[in-house]
């Protein structure tokens, strides 16, 4: 394709115009079941069983599943009784609720609140802060109260972020050999679903997951089991209490929430509370040097200027930060997935 083509019809401009329709329509349909249904029929179903069903009408339900198969989340084929629609693979691991891989969380987290920030993106770069304010009425001054602002937003959040690790959480915890680290903080840990995956890659590691009070009693009821056991839990915020003494800390996309002088602030707690020899795992989305891409980090970084205090960051910038709080042997690994890993050394 020459350049004057691209000029006559501005194939990107129009793609890039509806590309919100597309996300409202995946997550509509994993909103209202249509998948867990495919799934559990084991067979083809028509709209109109697929509409009776879920209690939807027939006419917008025709319409939604024309559009995932146009998506490629579903297949449809002509029968003499009329179009029969199945769930494509990809569908039946990702968009399920019950899979192990399973994204619906993140997704339910994307279509119900995340899109009310963004509705308010142009006020957001006018004024370099996040949105509470304008989408939901309430303080922005602490962005976690924010966002635990009920204990639902709270349930939705904690589960939306552990949906992320049973597609990229092996990777980050795989792209350092961390077995001779056996215990292990996670700090903001919430849903555990990290800890997990790391306890699982190091079985001899045993990983204790800090988060305030109120998250951790959530992940204890309903996202980590008592038969865990190399699972254990501390309640306290991590800029104000104490940080107790371990070989390594994880702080998975902690400090993406915030700015530069916080991040300082942290990750000077952590070095002191870390024993020597020890280190510090940043799992983050990276952002090229020239922050040229990749396109999903910079998205998440337009993402945390509506919903946080902080942005997504270069290795070198993630580099700097360690610096300053006295972290030495910087190393970074680059996964090719959502998110990557720097390790700092004490
Ligand atoms: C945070 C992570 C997220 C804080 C707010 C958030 C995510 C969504 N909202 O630490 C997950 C990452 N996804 C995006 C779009 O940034």
């Amino acid at each position: 394709m020459g350049a004057t083509e691209d000029l006559d019809y501005p194939q990107i401009i129009v793609q890039y115009s509806s590309g919100f329709l597309i996300s409202k329509v995946m997550f509509t349909a994993c909103e209202l079941g249509v998948f867990d249904l495919l799934l559990e029929s084991g067979e083809p179903l028509s709209s109109d069983a697929i509409a009776a069903c879920l209690g939807t009408s027939t006419t917008g339900m025709e319409r939604l599943l024309d559009a995932c198969v146009g998506l490629k989340l579903l297949a449809v084929e002509m029968t003499q009784e009329g179009a029969l629609y199945r769930n494509t693979e990809i569908s039946n691991i990702y968009l399920t609720k019950s899979s192990p891989k399973s994204q619906y969380h993140i997704m339910m987290y994307y279509s119900n609140t995340v899109y009310l920030c963004w509705q308010h993106l142009t006020d957001a770069v006018r004024e370099g802060r996040n949105q509470y304010e304008r989408a939901f009425c309430i303080s922005s001054k602490d962005p976690f109260g924010a966002m635990y602002r009920s204990e639902e937003e709270m349930l939705k959040f904690m589960a939306g972020q552990n949906s992320v690790w049973s597609i990229c959480g092996r990777d980050v915890l795989a792209a350092f050999d961390l077995s001779p680290f056996t215990q292990i903080y996670d700090l903001g840990g919430g849903g555990g679903a990290l800890a997990r995956e790391c306890v699982s890659l190091y079985p001899n590691s045993t990983v204790t997951i800090y988060d305030l009070p109120k998250v951790v009693q959530v992940a204890k009821e309903q996202f980590v089991s008592p038969e865990e056991r190399q699972i254990a839990f501390h309640e306290g915020d991590f800029f104000k209490d104490s940080i107790p003494e371990a070989e390594l800390y994880i702080l998975s996309k902690i400090l993406h929430d915030w700015d530069d002088d916080r991040c300082k602030l942290l990750l000077t707690r952590v070095y002191k509370a870390c024993k020597p020899g020890g280190g510090v795992l940043l799992v983050e989305s990276l952002l090229n040097e020239d922050k040229s891409g990749p396109l999903e980090t910079q998205l998440y970084s337009m993402n945390m200027l509506v919903q946080t205090e902080g942005k997504e960051r270069t290795a070198a910038e993630y580099s700097k930060l360690l610096e300053a709080a006295g972290f030495g042997v910087i190393q970074v690994k680059r996964t090719g997935k959502l998110y990557d890993a720097v390790l700092g050394r004490k």
